[in-house]
Formats: structure tokens, C-alpha cells, sequence
């Protein structure tokens, strides 16, 4: 697993390949880009499926504001995708610490 992950993250174009697939899946309006609401939600059910609880709007917020970087309100698939390094690398020290 931990493996596996490593390996997207090493290759670009396979990471590319993972953000776009995540971010049309959360872009549920199809707008091309991710509002605060559609990260929230996507980080629920991303938390709900890891069996954690529920994260609550301060964090989603958090998160959103320091994603954004150039501030539009909305997050670009550059944007997201520093969102989706950040995950699998957490994914990937999880895995390596339950092996
Ligand atoms: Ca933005």
C-alpha cells in the first residue's frame, strides 16, 4: 500500500491523472473549480471512510483558505491538487507505520 502510493507521488503524470480523477468526482456542478462546500463534503466522506469523525466547518475553512492560494474563493486543480500530495503522503506514513 505504502508502496503503491509512493509510486503516484514520484510520477507526475500519474498524480495528475489521481488529483483530475478526484477533483471532477468532487466538482459535483462541473463548474472546474471546487467551492468550500464540495471540499467539505469530500473531506467528510474521505474522513468517514478512514472511520474518523466527522471534521467540523472551522477545519474545512482552515484548510480551504490555506489551499487557495491566490485567494479566488475557489480552488483550481493546481490548487487541489497540493491538497492531494498532502493526503497520499499522509496515506502513505500511515501505511508504512501499520506495516
Ligand atoms: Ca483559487
Amino acid at each position: 500500500m505504502a508502496d503503491e502510493i509512493r509510486q503516484i507521488l514520484n510520477n507526475s503524470e500519474k498524480l495528475h491523472e489521481v488529483a483530475k480523477a478526484a477533483f471532477e468526482q468532487i466538482d459535483v456542478d462541473e463548474s472546474g473549480e471546487l467551492d468550500r462546500e464540495e471540499l467539505g463534503h469530500a473531506i467528510n466522506e474521505f474522513a468517514k471512510e478512514l472511520g474518523l469523525p466527522a471534521i467540523d466547518d472551522d477545519t474545512v475553512n482552515e484548510v480551504f483558505v490555506g489551499l487557495d492560494t491566490d485567494q479566488s474563493g475557489k480552488l483550481s486543480l493546481a490548487e487541489f491538487k497540493v491538497f492531494i500530495v498532502k493526503t497520499l503522503e499522509l496515506l502513505a506514513q500511515v501505511a508504512e507505520a501499520n506495516q
